[in-house]
């Protein structure tokens, strides 16, 4: 654990967070500046910052996570489709060093346009 790692605090309980599932490995919570209805941000419990840093069996922790809660996501929001991306260390806008997979849901009729989860 990180201290003044937000997700870390989120997965140890000790920051509040809107937590959709969690496992002995990975934590999923709704994020705090959705960029759709449903953003959901799925983590590793330990702190790691980006993908390489985890192992293999983590990456596919995470990922079984990702595959599993997409659906469950789209459906909730009642969305028709998602964006599933993670964005690997500052140069490509990872704001909070904790690795994390965003889903967000995306509609129809909301432009078609691909999301750029970039800083601002
Ligand atoms: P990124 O740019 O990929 O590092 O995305 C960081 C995301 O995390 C951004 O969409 C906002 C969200 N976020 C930042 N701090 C918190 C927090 O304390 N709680 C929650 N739930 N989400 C946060």
């Amino acid at each position: 654990m990180s201290n003044d790692c937000p997700f870390c605090g989120i997965v140890a309980g000790e920051i509040p967070g809107r937590i959709v599932f969690e496992s002995d490995d990975v934590t999923a919570f709704l994020d705090a500046n959705p960029l759709a209805p449903g953003h959901t941000l799925v983590v590793p419990n330990d702190h790691h910052e980006r993908l390489t840093d985890l192992s293999e069996e983590l990456a596919r922790e995470v990922f079984a996570a990702l595959h599993r809660l997409t659906p469950a996501v789209e459906a909730a929001a009642d969305a028709d489709g998602s964006n599933v991306a993670f964005n690997n260390g500052p140069a490509a806008g990872q704001e909070v060093p904790h690795l994390h997979g965003h889903i967000i849901p995306r509609f129809d009729d909301d432009g078609g346009a691909p999301i750029h989860v970039v800083a601002g």
